[in-house]
């Protein structure tokens, strides 16, 4: 099967965040079927939706990858696992979120898996470390990186030294 480049968004705000995704990305370097091309920097920022939780630490992954991009959902919902993620209410606190923010050029909508991630526009946690990695990005269905960035100012969002 051909390679595919997916793009997996990184977040977390319970139980040190910094760890829980610095050891996220070796998950993502142990993953069967695919290679771990490049990673971004940190990123904090305070919570998007409920404010009485604490403010997350985000990151973005680029995966080379023959999986397709539900069994790839699969493996990242696994890793989640692994990182005693418990859902509670939506965009409440979790120790580890990953989203396949994009898979290729693919652009899909169907129950249980929707790419480009929705949302990811608006996000700066998840525009700012993309142009890190690719300034030139162009998302399927919602353009260039570079006027979704023109139009997602990045309050709040403070890059971690590593
Ligand atoms: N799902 C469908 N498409 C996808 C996809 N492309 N990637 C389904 C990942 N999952 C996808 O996910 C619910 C279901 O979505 C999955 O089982 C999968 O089948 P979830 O992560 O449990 O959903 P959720 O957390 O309740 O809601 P949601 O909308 O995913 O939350 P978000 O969008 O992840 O937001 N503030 C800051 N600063 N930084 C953050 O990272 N994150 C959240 C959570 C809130 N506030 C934040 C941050
Ligand atoms: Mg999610």
């Amino acid at each position: 099967m051909a390679e595919v480049d997916a793009w997996i968004g990184l977040g977390s705000n319970l139980d040190d965040p910094e760890n829980q995704v610095k050891s996220a990305f070796e998950d993502l370097r142990g993953l069967e079927g695919c290679t771990l091309e490049a990673v971004s920097s940190l990123y904090r920022s305070p919570p998007m939706g409920p404010k009485d939780q604490p403010d997350y630490v985000n990151a973005v992954a680029r995966l080379k990858t023959t999986l397709s991009a539900s069994a790839l959902l699969s493996a990242l919902l696994g890793i989640e696992q692994r990182h005693a993620r418990v859902r509670g209410r939506p965009w409440g606190p979790r120790t580890l979120d990953l989203d396949l923010l994009l898979y290729g050029s693919a652009i899909i909508d169907r129950k249980g898996l929707t790419v480009p991630h929705p949302g990811m526009a608006e996000r700066n946690f998840v525009l700012y470390p993309l142009a890190e990695l690719e300034p030139g990005l162009v998302i399927p269905g919602l353009g260039a990186l570079e006027d979704l960035l023109g139009r997602c100012p990045d309050t709040g969002l403070y890059r971690l030294e590593v």
